[in-house]
């Protein structure tokens, strides 16, 4: 079967936030071509054109980027599908609307698009205007009526042209609202439905879902992964573990998967390059085995291990994963042995910490000083600076414990414990936990307090 499993293998820019350059989307696709991918859904929420001034022509300057950036996927063999999000501001019954979609869809079809979609997720299911009301018995009749207009129109264009949508209610389990229901009734059976699992952020998505999705919609499901993306109030974290969690038989009951990238387009690849090894071959995928590989492609062979130090500091996300999960039973080790009056000049764990501690300073240091990957460098930045304080924090904990046993002064250490603590709290970005915290204060607690 090779790497037709799933018919539809793409990312889906569909996040809120910076979007990315041109140039950013084009060397993503072009990665994307040698992953396993075959297509690109454009959908940046904060493209004023697709979103809020949905009904406005893009700049002339906008559509020659299009252009060069479609003419990229067709060399990378990837379908440039257009999205439009009209739905904070539509009338489902004003055929001037329809035309403005219908412009739209048009400016993107001569530059060789024939891959369509229409977004109406995160919107008020409330209609805007009187006429809506008058017209539609309900949000899933005027939804199911606009669609199929418009593909009625696509299909009179062209019959090579596919059209798919979100539908409002896009995540969940059974029992399903009546909308996706009615929905699923109305909506014309070639047009595909997109859902994103159980929840908006699914922790797993498994064939079951999916078919019972698939069920209450009358088709297979397009799934809208939202993983690694990381807007909103996930922009703390930085997704650059493995994809996990996405059941070895899904291929059987969706049209196809895409992944919700994050704002930092370069670190999205390692998340990315894993999902296209499970395109490749789901039931033998093995999210450790193609995290290896995915951070080789993205970092490099001199570079991969420091950022794998990097990234198994940094798990935390919709996946369930632990934050750092060996930092902090070192770190707990540690706790325990200095509390039970071992020496932090000699207790193993105590080392053990200190050198897990120094492999990750040395990472950071040279993704941020030598790694060619410059653009990787700069997204992790944040995180980078905050690691470092943390590294700080837990090498200067065990430095005052060490000179306070050989009876020296360590008292200029605390106000340096202070002063990074400080800097830590004000840097909301996650990375190694917070398991160094009870370890420093251990530390103050115990000089302070004399
Ligand atoms: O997931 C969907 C269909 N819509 C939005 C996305 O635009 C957003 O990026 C993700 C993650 O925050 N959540 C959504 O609800």
């Amino acid at each position: 079967m090779g790497n037709n499993y799933f018919d539809i293998r793409g990312v889906v820019e569909g996040f809120y936030g910076f979007f990315y350059t041109p140039m950013e989307r084009m060397n993503l696709i072009q990665f994307l071509g040698k992953t396993g991918y075959n297509a690109y859904f454009y959908a940046p929420k904060n493209d004023r054109y697709h979103r809020i001034r949905w009904r406005e022509p893009y700049p002339i300057k906008d559509i020659e980027i299009f252009e060069k950036t479609i003419l990229v996927a067709k060399q990378n063999r990837i379908k440039f599908c257009y999205c439009i999000s009209p739905g904070t501001s539509i009338c489902y019954s004003s055929e001037r609307d329809f035309e403005f979609i219908a412009e739209k869809f048009l400016a993107f079809y001569k530059l060789g698009v024939r891959d369509f979609s229409l977004l109406l997720d995160d919107i008020t299911p409330e209609f805007s205007f009187e006429e809506d009301y008058l017209r539609y018995p309900s949000y899933a009749d005027a939804h199911a009526d606009l669609c199929n207009r418009v593909f009625t129109w696509l299909k009179k264009l062209d019959n090579e042209v596919q059209l798919s949508m979100c539908p409002t209610d896009y995540a969940g389990s059974e029992p399903f609202s009546p909308y996706i229901f009615e929905l699923g009734q109305k909506l014309h059976l070639d047009i595909m439905i997109m859902y994103t699992g159980t929840q908006v952020c699914s922790k797993e998505i498994s064939a079951v879902d999916a078919r019972r999705f698939g069920e209450a919609i009358a088709r297979k499901p397009l799934i809208w992964d939202n993983y690694p993306v990381n807007d909103g109030g996930m922009d703390v974290e930085i997704h650059i573990g493995p994809i996990r969690g996405r059941s070895d038989d899904l291929y059987r009951h969706v049209a196809g998967i895409l992944v919700n990238p994050m704002n930092q387009a370069e670190s999205s690849k390692v998340a990315l390059a894993t999902y296209g090894n499970y395109f490749v071959n789901p039931m033998e995928y093995d999210p450790d085995v193609a995290w290896q590989s995915a951070l080789m492609d993205v970092a490099g062979t001199d570079f991969a291990e420091d950022l794998q130090l990097i990234a198994e500091n940094a798990l935390r996300s919709c996946l369930g994963t632990p934050e750092a999960k060996k930092l902090e039973q070192l770190t707990k080790n540690a706790i325990l042995s200095i509390q039970n009056g071992s020496s932090a000049l000699t207790d193993p764990d105590v080392i053990a910490l200190e050198q897990y501690l120094d492999r990750i300073a040395d990472a950071s240091y040279r993704i941020v000083n030598d790694c060619p990957n410059t653009a990787l460098r700069n997204e992790l930045l944040p995180w980078l600076e905050k690691l470092e304080n943390w590294v700080s924090i837990g090498k200067n904990t065990i430095l005052a414990l060490r000179v306070e046993e050989n009876g020296s002064d360590h008292q200029k250490i605390l106000p340096e414990i202070h002063y990074t603590l400080k800097a830590i709290h004000k840097n909301s970005k996650r990375i190694m936990g917070e398991s160094l915290l009870p370890f420093s204060e251990l530390v103050l607690d115990k000089y302070e307090t004399r």
